[in-house]
């Protein structure tokens, strides 16, 4: 299988689930302004969107959007636990929270990232967008589970973790929620997430 990432990004997620799987696997680096990867392809004929993450797998496929990637690779590995098996209403629920992300807490960080300046109301309306989601992760950890889907993580805590932590490198302060800053810290202490994070360049290799 070969990943196709940006160092930080949400294909980030992928990259810390291959780790978890401990399966062998590629990485190319992706410059998704100038459409080119590390390796020298052009990236729009791997995905046309031209956006991260892409997995192609070892028959060739090429699957984009992240909750397809994840769950994907969860599916290669089921003894592995990283999603319950289709057809439960576990899955669904899994389903439900990586759209959750996808479409919600990934998308409100959206203006952080767009490359555009914001003024003051503009910054503060998006940081309230951002938020009312993390709320939500927070009403979902109320319980005091450990993971998103309950004591065992799952590819979405990977999603979710990758999109939070964002928040400290645009400047959100998640004081709000502390159960959600407990869990950023749970999952970053993995070492899958360690891992990927020093492969990606974002951290140094610990000692
Ligand atoms: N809907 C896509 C969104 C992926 C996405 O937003 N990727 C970002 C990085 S987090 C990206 O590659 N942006 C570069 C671009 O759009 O040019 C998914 O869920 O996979």
């Amino acid at each position: 299988m070969k990943l196709y990432y940006k160092p930080g990004a949400c294909s980030m997620a992928s990259h810390i689930v291959l780790n978890e799987l401990g399966v062998s696997f590629d990485l190319d680096k992706t410059d998704t302004d100038a459409r080119k990867t590390e390796a020298g392809g052009d990236f729009l004929k791997i995905s046309p969107n031209g956006y991260v993450p892409a997995l192609v797998t070892d028959d060739g496929d090429i699957i984009t959007e992240n909750p397809a990637v994840l769950q994907y690779l969860a599916d290669q590995s089921p003894v592995a636990g990283l999603a319950p098996p289709s057809g439960t209403m576990a899955r669904v629920r899994l389903q439900e929270t990586l759209n959750f992300l996808s479409s919600e807490l990934h998308t409100s960080f959206g203006p952080f990232f767009s490359g555009v300046e914001m003024d003051d109301a503009r910054r503060k309306k998006a940081e309230t967008g951002v938020n009312r989601r993390v709320a939500h992760i927070e009403r979902i950890l109320a319980d005091g589970r450990d993971y998103l889907m309950g004591d065992r993580f799952t590819v979405a805590d990977a999603y979710a973790f990758v999109v939070l932590n964002w928040a400290s490198f645009v400047g959100i302060n998640l004081d709000a929620h502390p159960k959600t800053q407990a869990f950023v810290a749970r999952v970053a202490a993995r070492p899958a997430t360690i891992k990927a994070m020093v492969t990606e360049g974002l951290m140094e290799r610990a000692a």
